[in-house]
């Protein structure tokens, strides 16, 4: 079963893991370099020891194929998760007006009186993203994240490199190619102008007998909360890749750096592995849709999801 590669990373941590503290003060168990094989003619890797939400998985990908980098289409999709970012840049801007909102992330853990200050701003902001476009251009835009490093790379000549147009190219014409790679790690931009360096730096696509596998290089993975979202993710992506290239799916693999549970994860990761996975869902692409790139909500469905209930867990901020 394919969901066990994800289970035995968990134990494999539990058991060996470095106590390491981290960026977020929260402490980890950590490993240093793992990799995980999802065959995808098995089944769509989503987990099934704990609700993962699809839905949001799929609204964020599609974002990034669109190349797009404003919070504006996922809030009309009732996506929250990057929400943060733009709100960050909001409140650090001369243009806001309302309560003292630094450091909300942690502030608002700790004290329920600003946890309600700050949930009203953020209703707020996200209501005026939606109903504004032309604030939603100030302050929904999030600048050099996937959508942009994906489809508009920024080159030091000045102009831009649509590297998955080139990448899905040269899979059609020369699929042998030990040269299918897509990167969104650029030193010029660490760390200094972002606020989360990729965790995604670079994929690569490789062909053999008439499948697609794709091997992700991730640099940092929470496995509890994080790593799920990032295997259906780039599973998807290697799924939509294959139909525009009429290929079948092979694998995913994926190969992290530092791969960490949080200690405030722990109790949710042993209730999770006491579970039993039930058989993996599968994925149906509209057989209509002409390009991935005009890719939307409605052209994809998981069907058979039979999953063991979802489980809270705070994020390390
Ligand atoms: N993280 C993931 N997957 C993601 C993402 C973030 O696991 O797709 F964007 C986690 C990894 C780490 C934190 O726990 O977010 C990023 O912190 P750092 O930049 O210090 O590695």
């Amino acid at each position: 079963h394919n969901e066990q590669a994800y289970l035995d990373l968990c134990q494999t941590i539990l058991q060996k893991g470095n106590e390491k503290s981290d960026r977020t003060n929260t402490g980890t168990l950590s490993v240093f370099g793992h990799q995980m094989r999802f065959s995808l003619q098995e089944g769509f890797p989503l987990l099934t020891t704990k609700r993962v939400p699809f839905r949001l998985i799929a609204s964020e990908l599609i974002w990034f194929l669109r190349g797009d980098t404003n919070i504006q289409y996922l809030l009309k999709n009732n996506n929250n998760i990057w929400n943060e970012w733009a709100f960050k840049k909001w409140i650090e801007s001369d243009s806001y007006k309302g309560p003292d909102m630094h450091d909300f992330g942690n502030r608002s853990q700790q004290d329920p009186e600003f946890k309600a200050l700050y949930e009203k701003e953020m209703d707020n902001f996200k209501a005026k993203i939606i109903e504004d476009d032309q604030f939603a251009k100030m302050f929904g835009d999030l600048g050099s994240v996937y959508g942009q490093q994906w489809r508009a790379w920024k080159t030091s000549q000045g102009d831009t490199i649509d590297q998955l147009t080139q990448v899905i190219e040269a899979i059609k014409t020369n699929p042998d190619s030990r040269r299918h790679i897509v990167t969104a790690w650029n030193p010029e931009d660490v760390p200094s102008n972002m606020a989360l360096p990729p965790c995604h730096t670079m994929f690569q696509f490789y062909v053999a007998d008439g499948k697609l596998s794709c091997q992700l290089y991730q640099r940092s993975g929470d496995v509890f909360l994080g790593v799920p979202f990032n295997i259906a993710s780039y599973a998807l992506l290697t799924h939509l890749i294959a139909f525009e290239c009429n290929l079948e799916v092979g694998e995913f693999i994926h190969t992290l750096g530092d791969t960490h549970i949080y200690t405030n994860h722990l109790q949710q990761v042993n209730t999770q592995l006491d579970r039993t996975p039930y058989s993996l869902p599968k994925l149906k692409i509209n057989p209509e849709l002409t390009s991935i790139f005009d890719v939307e909500m409605e052209d994809l469905e998981i069907i058979d999801y039979k999953s063991h209930p979802a489980i809270k867990a705070p994020v390390a901020v």
